[in-house]
């Protein structure tokens, strides 16, 4: 495959990139396989502690410089690197597709989004503002500054193995963060084609190690990063499980989390729903990315009034989707990540039908190489306990309702808040939908799937979720220490809140 020669991935690649660039590394070999075919694409061999402990210091080294470049000259430096993924992009999207699955419109697209996530830190790179605030005493001036934070851990998830990155790290780059970062072991090999590009920018401007990387065990690397006080903020993204575990560890030494965890995104059908429209959109979200992006559609509430019209077009369309090669340009589903996700998904599915849920289409496993699964429906009710869990697979729960501020409520009694939706030609369905009372998540969209969100806004969710918020908007915050500053030009000393203090 010459995209991986051209990435500079080779058969065998070392697992970890400090300031002098990669480095060789000493930890057990970890072969990185193609799921559409289960064929070994290359292998890396993975870093350990003392690894991580040499890159850490590194990006720490570099902090103490870097923080002290004009933030515009550091917009400068991710322009070039937002060019470098422009330039890789085919390569790189080709990549993704080769090592999760995505086909290739979503590799391009997660490359895509990337780029787009450095244009707006370049823009940024010039906005990073802070308030200026009346005192309360006579020719005193207050203000708020925003200072870099310090060094970056970034915790990624297989699902985004490129873009979820590139949100903290161009960010934390432009606000003049060093960042270090643990892909995961499930997509090794667009981590290191990804670092390696843009690194090569980094060291052109004497700025290696700005960027660290480091492939390794959660046991080793994962634990010493999260209790590395360095870390002034560790972002991660995975499982509410892992989440919680980092953020008990991460508070405990009083360190800053973002957390992106599961979510549970429900679609709401009303009865005067566009239908051709949330046709389209119920498709590409629940069996996009074969159903796995932390933001894919799982439970469907649909009006009573049209339910009985729209399960039949929903099961055409779930069974109309070409599923096959992530390559091949008329394919829409590729196949799960891995063997263990395939067991989920048909896990998945024998609890729903145990609990009393109906097979409306779906629910095998494809029989051929890759770990390649139907997309699924299931009629269900929503309290079954299988419908309150995020798997990571194509399957959509399918539910009436008749009322809706019950479905509302019923959308929101999951533990997990990061997206949802409703379809409605109704204002005012939309407007209490949208209201304090409505969605609970950190992403409601009207006629617009859960899935695929631009990054111009901030990204999270609420509850299981974790709270954090990524990417656009104000999310870069996250990456900065606040600092208020009360300058006195004056001749007298007066106190705030009129206390007296003279001798
Ligand atoms: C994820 O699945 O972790 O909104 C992120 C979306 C993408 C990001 C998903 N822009 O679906």
């Amino acid at each position: 495959m010459s995209f991986l020669s051209r990435l500079g991935i080779t058969s065998s690649n070392p697992g970890a990139a400090g300031a002098a660039g990669f480095f060789p590394t000493s930890g057990p070999e970890v072969i990185s396989t193609d799921p559409a075919t289960g064929e070994p694409i290359a292998s890396v061999r993975l870093a350990g502690a003392s690894e991580y402990e040499q890159v850490a210091a590194d990006a720490a080294r570099v902090f103490q410089d870097w923080r002290m470049l004009p933030a515009p000259k550091r917009g400068e430096i991710v322009r070039e690197i937002g060019n470098a993924l422009r330039e890789h992009k085919d390569d790189l999207g080709a990549l993704v597709t080769c090592e999760v699955g995505k086909i290739r419109s979503e590799g391009l697209g997660e490359v895509q989004e990337s780029i787009d996530m450095a244009d707006f830190a370049v823009g940024l790179s010039r906005q990073l503002y802070g308030l200026s605030l009346h005192s309360e005493r006579p020719l005193h001036r207050m203000y708020e500054q925003w200072h870099p934070l310090g060094v970056v851990g970034v915790i990624t998830a297989f699902n985004f193995p490129n873009a979820v990155w590139a949100w903290n790290a161009m960010l934390g780059l432009v606000c003049g963060d060093t960042v270090v970062w643990k892909p995961s072991l499930k997509a090794p090999l667009t981590a290191i084609a990804t670092h390696r590009i843009c690194d090569a920018v980094l060291q052109r401007h004497g700025w290696g190690g700005a960027l660290g990387l480091v492939v390794g065990g959660d046991a080793d690397v994962g634990e010493t990063m999260v209790k590395d006080r360095r870390m002034a903020l560790i972002s991660a993204t995975g499982s509410t499980r892992m989440g919680r575990h980092v953020g008990e560890i991460v508070a405990h030494r009083l360190g800053r989390v973002l957390l992106e965890l599961g979510g549970n995104n429900a679609m709401i059908v009303n009865r005067d729903a566009d239908l051709d429209l949330a046709l389209r959109a119920i498709l590409f979200a629940a069996v996009g990315t074969a159903g796995q992006r932390c933001t894919s559609a799982r439970r469907l509430f649909l009006h009573a009034d049209i339910a009985d019209a729209f399960i039949p077009r929903l099961v055409r369309a779930f069974r109309s989707v070409r599923i096959g090669d992530p390559m091949a340009e008329d394919t829409l589903m590729g196949p799960l990540i891995d063997a263990g996700a395939v067991e989920g998904y048909r896990s998945a599915i024998r609890e729903a039908l145990s609990q009393g849920g109906t097979l409306l289409t779906g629910g095998n496993v494809l029989d051929r190489p890759g770990s390649f699964v139907e997309p699924t429906l299931i009629e269900a009710r929503a309290d079954m306990p299988i419908c309150r869990e995020e798997t990571f697979a194509p399957i959509a729960y399918v539910f009436r309702f008749t009322d809706l501020a019950e479905a509302i409520a019923q959308q929101n009694a999951v533990d997990q808040g990061l997206s949802s939706a409703i379809f409605t030609d109704s204002f005012r369905d939309a407007e209490s939908f949208l209201s304090a009372a409505g969605s609970d998540c950190g992403i409601a969209n009207v006629n617009i799937g859960t899935s695929g969100a631009e990054i111009g806004g901030a990204f999270g969710g609420e509850k299981d979720t974790g709270g954090g918020r990524e990417a656009g908007s104000d999310s870069w915050k996250a990456y900065m220490r606040r600092q208020t500053n009360t300058l006195n030009w004056g001749r007298t000393l007066p106190l705030a809140q009129g206390v007296k203090f003279d001798v």
